[in-house]
């Protein structure tokens, strides 16, 4: 099938001839807006953790988790030089390789001693029954800034069956009195994840340029659409696969071609606009080869 520039956006308006109950997140309270860690668990040296209003992902103030990166003396180092700190996990049943999308907002800010900058402000790892799956690693962090970052990676699952799935936070230093915080909310995991999928990479200021990559089928056409508003339920359209959930003010931003090996990487200048900021936008892709396919819906603000 062609795609058709014109034709994409039709796609919103066609009868809901069949929805979905909702995004499907194998994680149960990834938001945390229940104001409390349950059910995940703590393990780990647990070092002023909890769950605390922040805007962790520049899109305004939510309940997040929070807690000091880093272990303490006495612990042996791992083999990787850095110190065990805190981690939380929760029960996930996975499917051995199987395809997910693992995506959080994630955020290191130093609380205790804002001008203080550090060495090392940490490493956010995804581990699924002890197996290492994903990681983000912030590296050295300077005084009175407040890096953000959205993890998103896809892995297939390492095995099957009930499985810990641990977020966990270790550093190359133990915690002290100017250790930085590191902040989690918006964990998803996604399973057999439609493409394409987006996600933006680095920082996404205001006033800047932004790095959204942009992953599908090698070589396929696709156009990316974007939404001031997500339908509550995702709408199934007759003939394509996955499913458009885009509302409100939407409409197509480009149309392009993925690289031979299925990327693309979209960096726009966002405008120095005020109203852009904490201004959640919603994001589809959708690709066209043998068929059509409308990939997963994603969300993110621009923030100063
Ligand atoms: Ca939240």
């Amino acid at each position: 099938m062609k795609l058709s520039a014109a034709g994409l956006p039709a796609i919103a308006a066609v009868v809901l001839a069949c929805t979905l109950p909702s995004q499907v997140n194998l994680i149960v309270n990834g938001d945390f807006e229940t104001k409390t860690i349950a059910p995940w668990v703590e393990s780990g040296w647990a070092s002023s953790s909890k769950v605390s209003m922040h805007d962790c992902a520049g899109a305004g103030l939510s309940y997040t988790f929070n807690c000091l990166h880093g272990g303490k003396s006495g612990q042996t180092r791992r083999p990787n030089g850095y110190w065990p700190g805190n981690a939380i996990e929760q029960t996930v049943l996975m499917v051995q390789t199987a395809e997910y999308l693992f995506t959080a907002d994630v955020q290191i800010q130093n609380v205790q001693s804002p001008s203080t900058g550090n060495a090392d402000a940490g490493l956010i790892e995804l581990f699924i029954g002890g197996v290492s799956v994903g990681k983000h690693n912030f590296g050295s962090y300077a005084g009175n800034s407040k890096p953000r970052a959205r993890m998103c990676f896809r892995f297939k699952g390492p095995s099957t069956g009930l499985k810990a799935f641990k977020l966990d936070f270790s550093r190359r230093y133990y915690s002290s009195g100017r250790t930085p915080t590191a902040f989690i909310d918006n964990i998803l995991l996604t399973l057999a994840p439609s493409e394409p999928i987006i996600c933006p990479l680095l920082e996404r200021k205001i006033n800047a340029t932004a790095t959204i990559d942009i992953a599908g089928t090698a070589s396929s056409r696709f156009a990316l659409f974007y939404g001031t508003g997500k339908f509550a339920s995702g709408v199934r359209v007759p003939g394509f696969s996955g499913a458009w959930w885009l509302s409100g003010v939407s409409g197509q931003m480009f149309v392009n071609t993925f690289s031979g090996t299925g990327n693309f990487i979209w960096k726009p200048m966002i405008p120095n606009d005020p109203g852009l900021v904490g201004f959640l936008i919603h994001w589809q892709a959708v690709e066209a080869n043998t068929r059509v396919s409308i990939g997963e819906v994603t969300s993110f603000a621009f923030y100063r």
